[in-house]
């Protein structure tokens, strides 16, 4: 991937702002300076005695956010006003498919038992005591894809179904160590807390890479909504494998077949066959801004995104200005964790006329976000909206009004 060349874009950037505020020109991203005085120095918000400090933080009125519930099941994180690459944890998307259970860590307890050496069962205290891991990470629900809005979909409906945190707490491998697993053991049957009891099988291999069980989000304790007092941490794998309110880790020699590895979360393909445990999520990327319902005017903008896989690092991103004719390298915003969302940017003249804007994510094993065309030639007959990453992008009106474009 050339970097020299969004260097140079950047460097351009500069100099066209640079001149801008100089000369005035049209499309400048700052207003003129009228004069040397601030138009709010004498408002009535300024130079007085405002509330002292407080326990708890909040937002700035004029800079109010919001998840947006949907069909009483899932609540999506608004993308379109967010920066940078960690989801403020209020804003974490929900996907409760019995909704939230409220768990006492006093009484709450997490067995782990099966084929192991040592059944063993675990209060909150206990897990804290094991040495601590820290890492940033994603987590996507697999069916993160609801442009049913058309082309009036904002970012959230078109991929508000994945969030970011850094997490704490302790190794999965670090817990199977204690008990001991027995020789001949494959799976992992994770069990929440919450009224359908949700469990998922999880391949034995990946409890010991990097499948960690945590009890802290962004600093704090996770939110209930998020698995309090804890969740399983399944990195890069679909959101349905992050258990919640996890009480039950059970090793065994063969998956279970829930209802969440059967009926749902699989994936009919042309050939006939179905596809199941599909757990890794593909390589993805959304331009966040600007977006749906944004305006623009003309001149310099600066396009952002973030783009994210399940598989490692994103090793880059490509933007399309002219709606899939050409691509240019974005910059990479560091440091470029791996399944961690990433974010990209890119500095854009717009001349006023009507165009589409895209992005597509390559990540650091070669794969290339494919286009909904593509999807489509896999899939067969019925396939359910899970494991949807297409290119995506937003057509931009000579009005300055941007629209969503499925396109492919
Ligand atoms: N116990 C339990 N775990 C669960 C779920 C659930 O309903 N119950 N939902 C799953 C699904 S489908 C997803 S996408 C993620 C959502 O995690 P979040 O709500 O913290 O974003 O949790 C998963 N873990
Ligand atoms: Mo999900």
């Amino acid at each position: 991937m050339s970097r020299s060349h969004s260097n140079d874009a950047l460097l351009l950037h500069r100099r066209q702002l640079l001149g801008a505020a100089v000369g005035a020109a049209v499309g400048s991203a700052s207003a003129a300076i009228a004069g040397v005085s601030l138009a709010a120095e004498d408002s009535a918000a300024v130079r007085r005695l405002g509330p002292g400090p407080s326990p708890l933080g909040e937002r700035s009125p004029f800079a109010e956010q919001a998840r947006v519930p949907a069909m009483g099941i899932v609540s999506f994180t608004p993308h379109e006003n967010l920066e940078g690459t960690i989801t403020p944890s209020d804003l974490h998307f929900e996907r409760h498919h019995g909704g939230i259970p409220a768990l006492d860590p006093q009484s709450h307890e997490l067995l782990l038992h099966g084929m192991v050496e040592r059944p063993l069962k675990f209060s909150l205290t206990d897990i804290k005591r094991f040495p601590s891991v820290t890492r940033s990470c994603f987590i996507e629900c697999s069916g993160n894809y609801f442009p049913f809005a058309g082309e009036e979909s904002p970012p959230h409906l078109i991929c508000g179904l994945t969030s970011q945190s850094e997490w704490t707490g302790v190794a999965l491998s670090t817990l199977l160590r204690e008990a001991g697993v027995k020789p001949g053991a494959s799976w992992i049957i994770a069990e929440g807390g919450d009224a359908p009891l949700l469990n998922r099988s999880i391949p034995l291999a990946k409890a010991l890479d990097d499948v960690l069980l945590v009890y802290a989000q962004n600093g704090e304790a996770i939110r209930p909504a998020q698995g309090y007092p804890m969740r399983l941490l399944v990195p890069g794998w679909e959101g349905n494998t992050n258990v919640k309110w996890l009480r039950r880790l059970e090793i065994t020699d063969a998956p279970v077949m829930s209802r969440q590895e059967t009926s749902k979360y699989t994936e009919p393909m042309r050939d006939g066959t179905i596809r199941q445990f599909s757990f890794e999520v593909d390589a993805r990327s959304i331009i966040t801004a600007p977006s749906y319902p944004a305006t623009i005017a003309k001149g310099w903008q600066e396009i952002r995104g973030i783009a994210w896989s399940g598989r490692g690092k994103i090793q880059g991103v490509e933007v399309s200005t002219d709606g899939g004719k050409t691509w240019q390298p974005a910059r990479m915003q560091g440091p470029v964790l791996s399944k961690s969302h990433t974010r990209f940017t890119l500095p854009w003249f717009w001349d006023g006329e009507a165009t589409e804007l895209q992005s597509r994510a390559i990540d650091e094993t070669g794969y290339v976000q494919p286009t909904l065309r593509d999807i489509m030639k896999e899939r067969g007959p019925g396939s359910g909206p899970y494991h949807f990453n297409p290119i995506t992008g937003w057509l931009v009106r000579r009005d300055g009004e941007l629209r969503f474009s499925p396109t492919g």
